[in-house]
């Protein structure tokens, strides 16, 4: 484990990112980096301000799941403060996930994959996860605030609950990492991603989606709000909506409408050889 702090200077020293990050936060405790992102948005926050904690109290995932946050992981909120409609915030879950596992493939050698629809894994297991929330008024969206939990130097097979579905750097790597330089190259990825996103659409993120994609052909049973069926994995329509082929063909399912999503063989306990 690294009983290290993180050193905020050392990120803004070697952060190459236009907007994310540059104002940055770094909190000893916090009781969910979402709800920070969010009160220093009402504050007048910038559009890309970063808060990070060393350890959350009651970090959430989605639906009011409660998320692992020891310290020597990474918990960190981006302040997204879109030009674009409300329906942006839907593809906002794939952005981080694909700016996270691009960054841990590149930078770590770690074959680390999407699972639609707010996963990082590797090997099936759950590295890293990401929540967006956002506000609204009417049709126009204020902000949204994009959470990402990353199971840097901690070893989640203490954690009793999600011992069999998850796994860490620290396990595949079998050293700590060095947190500032992860942080530094996924806040880099992600702005990347998003940017390109909203100069000229999905279409480049779906092709790299395409590249590091777990999902498809995945058994797996969806609950949304009006359904709850078993199908296979497709593909993407688009970041925020999945395409599932089911018994009575192709069912759609955008990610906001989702309430839970079930993979059939999602519990990998076989032991890992994850680098490349
Ligand atoms: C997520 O939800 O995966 C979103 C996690 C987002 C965490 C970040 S940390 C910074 C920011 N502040 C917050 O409060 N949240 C965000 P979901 O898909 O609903 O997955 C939740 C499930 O993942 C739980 O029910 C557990 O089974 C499992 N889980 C909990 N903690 C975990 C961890 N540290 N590593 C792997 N799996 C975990």
């Amino acid at each position: 484990m690294d009983s290290q702090r993180l050193d905020r200077d050392s990120i803004l020293r070697d952060l190459r990112t236009h907007c994310f990050g540059r104002s940055l936060v770094i909190l000893d405790e916090s009781s969910s980096t979402n709800d920070v992102a969010a009160s220093t948005a009402e504050d007048g926050a910038p559009h890309g301000a970063v808060v990070i904690a060393e350890t959350q109290r009651a970090g959430r995932g989605r639906l009011g799941r409660a998320w692992y946050s020891p310290r020597g992981g990474i918990w960190m909120s981006i302040l997204i403060r879109p030009k674009r409609a409300l329906s942006f915030s839907d593809s906002l879950p794939l952005v981080g996930a694909l700016g996270l596992a691009k960054t841990l493939g590149l930078n770590w050698r770690v074959r680390a994959a999407v699972r639609w629809p707010n996963d990082v894994v590797v090997d099936g297991r759950k590295i890293a996860g990401v929540l967006v929330e956002s506000k609204s008024k009417g049709n126009e969206l204020i902000y949204a605030t994009l959470g990402i939990g990353i199971n840097a130097n901690v070893d989640t097979s203490k954690i009793e609950p999600i011992r069999d579905s998850s796994t860490s750097l620290l396990t595949i790597l079998g050293t700590p990492i060095n947190r500032e330089q992860l942080i530094v190259a996924t806040l880099l990825d992600v702005e990347a991603i998003y940017e390109s996103i909203q100069a000229s659409g999905e279409s480049a993120a779906l092709e790299c989606l395409g590249d590091l994609d777990w999902s498809r052909g995945k058994l797996v049973n969806v609950r949304t709000v009006d359904r709850d069926f078993v199908g296979v994995f497709d593909s993407y329509e688009s970041l925020g909506r999945a395409r599932i082929r089911t018994a009575s063909g192709l069912e759609r399912v955008e990610t906001s409408a989702l309430v839970s999503v079930d993979y059939k063989s999602d519990q990998m306990k076989r032991p890992q050889a994850n680098k490349r």
